[in-house]
């Protein structure tokens, strides 16, 4: 995930910095600034033509990622539930912490998945918190008992849960390579002693107050990355916040510590590529195939029913064609 918004005119960007998939669209009024995996950035021109530096437009792409490749299939209303779904959490949250949103009035071409946020100076960290184990905690507490440097009792495994999230920061790392993850120390030399505490507590607060709600309703939050930007002094929600990209979504009535968990949204989509009916090889390094069109539908309504059970409220697209 990049700090800086990388210009998509960039030449000589690498290769994997430039997604696959649907590309950004044009949008009048507005500069292209940056592309990540499944979303877009730009900036409103003022009225000279010249990019504006105090807002900024994001914009939630149906581009979905597996295996760290992001398929050629977009997921039809995936931006837009995904942009729901966060603009939900952050009023969720809005008594822990203040966000970055500023309008949800959109050209109508990115109209409902798209939000006009503040433009913020970002924390270069990756504030992750896990309320259960695995993934790369996992990892590290097979290999040294530990999990971002915090030791931990004996005897836990795949899926157990932490008597309260920790917090487990990393490097925000160029798109295409891994995040690494940092100290705590680490955090406190990059950012100060004072807003790492304070990123510390609102990010393990955050992963807690979603699992309150969200367990309620059948979906666990494993875990979860956010960002922060700083304004006057002050920690910002910026991003999306609590949605299946961002965190890790298991379906509650399948938690069963000990292996690993499916995956609340991506279940259909792995399972399918991994299959012998995808022709297509994890190992080989290879672009995988296009999705087929049920595995596809079944994503969607996946994603569809985390909104639903999550906000108590059906999903009526409002977003452009329609
Ligand atoms: C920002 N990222 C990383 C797009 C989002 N409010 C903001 N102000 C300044 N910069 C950013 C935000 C926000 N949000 C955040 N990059 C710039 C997240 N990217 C990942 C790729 O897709």
């Amino acid at each position: 995930m990049a700090d800086a918004p990388t210009p998509s005119s960039d030449a000589s960007a690498p290769s994997g910095a430039v997604p696959a998939g649907p590309a950004a669209p044009v949008l009048d009024g507005y500069a292209h600034v940056y592309s990540g995996k499944v979303r877009d950035l730009y900036a409103p021109l003022d009225d000279a033509g010249a990019p504006r530096d105090d807002l900024l437009l994001l914009v939630a792409s149906d581009r979905i990622s597996a295996f760290d490749f992001v398929l050629d299939t977009p997921v039809p209303d995936k931006g837009e539930v995904l942009t729901r779904m966060s603009l939900w959490w952050f009023e969720q949250l809005a008594d822990l912490v203040p966000n970055h949103v500023v309008s949800t009035d959109v050209p109508d071409a990115v109209r409902g998945r798209a939000v006009l946020v503040r433009r913020l100076e970002m924390l270069p960290v990756e504030c992750v918190a896990r309320a259960y184990l695995t993934g790369g905690g996992l990892r590290e507490y097979r290999a040294d008992g530990t999990v971002s440097g915090l030791t931990l009792p004996e005897g836990l495994t795949d899926g157990s849960r932490f008597p309260e999230p920790l917090f487990t920061p990393s490097t925000k790392a160029p798109e295409g390579q891994h995040d690494e993850p940092m100290s705590y120390a680490e955090v406190e030399a990059a950012v100060g002693p004072s807003l790492a505490a304070r990123a510390r507590d609102l990010t393990t607060r955050i992963l807690a107050r979603g699992n309150e709600i969200a367990q309620a309703r059948g979906i666990i939050v494993a875990d979860t990355k956010v960002e922060f930007g700083v304004e006057a002094d002050e920690l910002v929600l910026a991003d999306e916040v609590l949605t299946p990209d961002s965190s890790r979504f298991w379906p509650a009535d399948q938690w069963e510590p000990g292996h690993p968990q499916p995956s609340f949204d991506k279940e259909f989509v792995r399972e399918w590529l991994l299959s012998r009916a995808s022709g297509w090889d994890k190992a080989s390094g290879e672009a995988p195939p296009s999705l087929p069109d049920d595995v596809l539908e079944r994503t969607r309504a996946k994603y569809v029913e985390a909104y639903e059970r999550l906000t108590g409220e059906t999903f009526r697209p409002r977003g452009a064609d329609r």
